[in-house]
């Protein structure tokens, strides 16, 4: 099944939202493969956020991001990447739709909570960033048979 890579920002860790995120994922019917808390080096940042790296807000997002630790996850799913980002919300929050993450718990584009791979392409890429294979569970999640129609 489908992975994606989502990572709680250091706002949420340390606004004690971890517990909250991963609660709404495991709700919706996701099978957690993997997690961390970590402390991001610069160098995997910049990795992370290659494709922004020029835009005028790289330095203060890069700063934003190893200003705490993040919280790392890798969630298993059906259309896993598609309905992380449905779930998270857009960039703004102010644009956010109440019941997305970033609608219900967050304020402004800078300090927007968490971050969710946006396409097959960046969560393979992500996934490879901050997680080994060994790192990574395979099993069915008890709920399993009642989240999803058949099983693959
Ligand atoms: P996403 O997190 O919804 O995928 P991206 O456009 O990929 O949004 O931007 C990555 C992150 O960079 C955002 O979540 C946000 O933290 C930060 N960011 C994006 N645009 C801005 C901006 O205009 N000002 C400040 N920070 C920004
Ligand atoms: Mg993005």
């Amino acid at each position: 099944m489908e992975r994606t890579f989502v990572m709680v920002k250091p706002d949420g860790v340390m606004r004690g939202l971890v517990g909250e995120v991963m609660s709404r994922f495991e709700r919706r019917g996701f099978i957690l493969v993997g997690a961390r808390l970590e402390m991001l080096s610069r160098e995997k940042v910049r990795e992370q956020y290659r494709e922004h790296l020029s835009k005028p807000f790289y330095p203060s997002l890069e700063g934003f991001i190893t200003s705490g630790p993040c919280f790392l996850m890798v969630w298993e799913g059906r259309n896993a990447i598609e309905t992380a980002r449905r779930m998270i919300g857009p960039t703004n929050p102010r644009e956010a739709a109440p019941g997305t993450i970033r609608g219900d718990l967050a304020m402004e584009t800078g300090r927007n909570v968490i971050h969710a791979s946006d396409s097959q392409e960046s969560a393979t890429r992500e996934i490879r960033i901050h997680f080994s294979d060994e790192e990574l569970a395979e099993y069915r999640g008890a709920d399993t048979p009642f989240m999803y129609e058949w099983s693959d």
